[in-house]
């Protein structure tokens, strides 16, 4: 219903469904009291169960205008969707500015502290569904001088360096064009040949086989801007700056086998989390910090910093956090809001502007474009998530589902017929007062683009060693899908100049017999002091926030314990799901009835971050025979969480193969529990797969 004012229905006042014969016609209509049902024209619908016939077993006619509305509109009620990022999830929430940068800008956003502007986020694959994939965080601000567009990955750096490749990278990750599949992963044979042939992506490779493109849910990812930025000032002298978003709770990821289980039990994992947690009025809380630096900082640096496949290590310039925002409000429509919103990298607002980097000034008018041609005309930025929250008036005019309403003669500028027209205003956008170079133009890289695999090594080689076992696992699994031999052996070449063990790992996991040879890297490759910032583990802040603890039940399970569990998890900030066999429950050893909250078979453990088996001896016996309890133990096990068992539960933990140990903990001991609760058991892992 979208019409302002409802009328009084014609209904019956009666909540109960009735069986009317109307004419000689028979079907059921509910009662009760609501406003009238109307065509997009108003006009009031008497009956929305039938099509217009011109006897009772006649065909259809043409005149049924309410028929004819409403197919129509349901015919087209897809858009195109995003050719990159298609799958994502928003939100609502607020940015707060804790630190200002009135030194560097002018931006309002950024120099007022204290102040609060709302803001969209949202989140997306870029290719496949709720597996390994690098993820979107695009973030709208919409700011008192105009919206902020903040169009950024999960990854501090991208594939390519120059725009002129994208549409190539996308053609070679999405699926191939003659089989039409894979669908919801990234391709294999046509991604990694030209990853082989693009030796500038080997920095974003190292990231996007790494643990980060395994979130353990959306609020659990960091976020980039990528690019390096210009903060301008008053004057138009101008510092770049990078931005970075920081989750509070720290960045948390998944096992591989992990996230592929997990994506086939519930596709949604990622959307449901953050849903639930904004329902729970547990916010996703990000800090933003930036990195700031002057040009002449930059011009010391060995690699270019408007180079997108290259980061600025903590290390070169320290981050500053400057505000935080947290997300607290679910959109009321997934379509009107996360699909219609509309990124542009190139939504600024005055004080921040674009540096020369490549790739975003490719971006530029890429988004634009896309967006016509998604959302249908030059107008979406009045589709409400899209408007801005300040005043706006220009005198661009017409055009498909023109919303407003202009008054007057003119729509030009100047004007002196309307005086109270709008005008240019001082305080409006200006760009930064950049010298231009005094190059020669023509298809040319910067000389300092010409370093592929310093900061590939730089991510590998800071990494702790189970972080770099998966990214070695992981090339493994990816590659072990490539089908045509050379591919596989170019892509161990260029490991090579990245990490001589890495490439012979990964050469081990595929079986090739030689290491193949390196390809001559443009520039040397340099070392870099490694930068423990890079990492996830130990990078995470030990918490039951946020997090899901399963409780497996069955018949005859002890009530007091499962409650002692409940209320330690629940106490520490985390929240308890109860799996029984069925969703009705079971009968406690006192005989009281507990309902469940999962089904088993439709629950399993890759769904929580740690689970509990609250059993007695006979329901534990009676769970060994079912292979969903079985995997249940067994995959979290596998999956390095903490597994938390009273005594009753040893016939299960022995079908499963697990053996008491650390991280294997008695529920007698609720605290060590929880302790274990709060990590992964990274020892564990050399118990349960052979790495390469
Ligand atoms: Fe892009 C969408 C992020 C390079 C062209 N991009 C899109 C979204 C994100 C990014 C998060 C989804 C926004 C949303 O939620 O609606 N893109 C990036 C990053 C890049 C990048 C971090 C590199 C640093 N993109 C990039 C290039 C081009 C594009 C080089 C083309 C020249 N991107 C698009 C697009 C999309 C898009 C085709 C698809 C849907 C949309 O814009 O609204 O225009």
């Amino acid at each position: 219903m979208s019409t302002a004012a409802p009328r009084p229905s014609p209904a019956s006042a009666s909540p109960s469904t009735e069986i009317r014969g109307a004419g000689g016609e028979l079907h059921q209509r509910c009662g009760g009291s609501h406003p009238a049902l109307t065509t997009n024209q108003g006009t009031p619908v008497a009956d929305d169960q039938n099509s217009l016939r011109p006897s009772p077993r006649g065909p259809g006619l043409l005149e049924d205008f309410i028929l004819r509305e409403k197919i129509t509109h349901f015919d087209h009620e897809r858009i195109p969707e995003r050719i990159v990022h298609a799958r994502g999830s928003g939100a609502h929430g607020t940015f707060t500015l804790t630190k200002s940068l009135a030194k560097y800008t002018r931006a309002a956003v950024l120099t007022e502290v204290g102040k609060t502007t709302p803001v969209f986020a949202r989140f997306s694959t870029v290719a496949g569904g709720a597996g390994s994939d690098v993820r979107g965080f695009a973030m709208k601000f919409y700011t008192t001088q105009g919206n902020w567009d903040l169009v950024g990955n999960n990854m501090p750096v991208f594939f390519i360096q120059d725009a002129i490749k994208f549409p190539d990278l996308i053609h070679a990750v999405k699926m191939e064009p003659d089989r039409g599949f894979p669908q919801a992963a990234s391709a294999h044979d046509t991604f990694w040949d030209f990853i082989s042939l693009t030796p500038e992506s080997m920095h974003t490779i190292m990231w996007a086989m790494s643990d980060r493109a395994l979130p353990r849910s959306l609020h659990d990812i960091e976020g980039f801007g990528v690019h390096t930025f210009r903060l301008v000032d008053t004057e138009g002298a101008s510092t770049f700056v990078k931005f970075h978003w920081r989750p509070k709770r720290g960045v948390h990821s998944t096992l591989w086998d992990e996230a592929v289980k997990r994506a086939g039990a519930d596709p949604d994992s990622q959307r449901r989390a953050l849903f639930e947690s904004i329902q729970a009025g547990d916010y996703p809380e990000w800090d933003l910090a930036v990195q700031l630096f002057t040009e002449a900082q930059a011009e010391g640096f060995a690699f270019d910093p408007l180079d997108a496949t290259k980061l600025v290590p903590e290390e070169l310039v320290p981050l500053e956090v400057i505000g935080h925002m947290v997300l607290d409000r679910w959109p009321d429509n997934f379509f009107a809001e996360t699909e219609q919103v509309a990124f542009c990298p190139a939504n600024v607002v005055p004080g921040i502007d674009f540096s020369n980097d490549p790739l975003l000034q490719g971006r530029l008018p890429s988004y634009l474009d896309t967006q016509l041609l998604r959302l249908g005309g030059p107008n979406f930025h009045q589709i409400p998530i899209n408007a801005p929250k300040c005043p706006f008036a220009n005198h661009q005019r017409d055009g498909h589902m023109q919303m407003q309403v202009p008054k007057g003669r003119v729509a030009y500028e100047p004007s002196s017929l309307d005086r109270g027209g709008p005008r240019e205003a001082a305080e409006g956008f200006a760009s930064a007062a950049v010298p231009a170079d005094d190059g020669v133009k023509g298809r040319v890289r910067p000389e300092r683009f010409a370093d592929h695999y310093s900061q590939a090594r730089l991510f590998y080689r800071s990494q702790t060693t189970y972080e770099q076992a998966h990214i070695a696992a992981a090339l493994v699994f990816e590659l072990s899908k490539v089908e045509t031999p050379h591919v596989r052996a170019a892509i161990v070449g260029h490991l090579r100049n990245i990490d001589e063990d890495l490439a012979t790992r990964v050469a081990g996991g595929l079986g090739l017999e030689s290491l193949p040879d390196a390809p001559r890297p443009a520039a040397p490759v340099v070392d870099y002091p490694p930068s423990p910032a890079l990492r996830t583990i130990g990078n995470g802040k030990p918490t039951l926030h946020g997090r899901r603890i399963g409780v497996l039940v069955a018949e005859g399970s002890d009530g007091d314990t499962l409650d002692a569990v409940r209320q330690a998890v629940e106490s520490a900030g985390g929240r308890i799901v109860v799996v029984a066999p069925k969703l009705g429950g079971v009968t406690l050893a006192d005989g009281a009835r507990r309902t469940a909250d999962g089904q088993l078979a439709g629950t399993p453990s890759v769904a929580f971050d740690a689970i509990a088996l609250v059993l007695s001896s006979d329901g534990a016996r009676s769970l060994t025979r079912e292979a969903a309890a079985v995997d249940f133990v067994r995959d979290a096990f596998g999956h390095l969480k903490a597994i938390g068992f009273d005594a009753g539960a040893q016939p299960l933990l022995t079908a499963a193969g697990v053996p008491i140990g650390p991280g294997v903990v008695s529920v007698g001991d609720l605290p060590a529990f929880l302790a274990s609760a709060m990590t992964r058991q990274w020892d564990r892992e050399k118990q349960v797969r052979t790495l390469p």
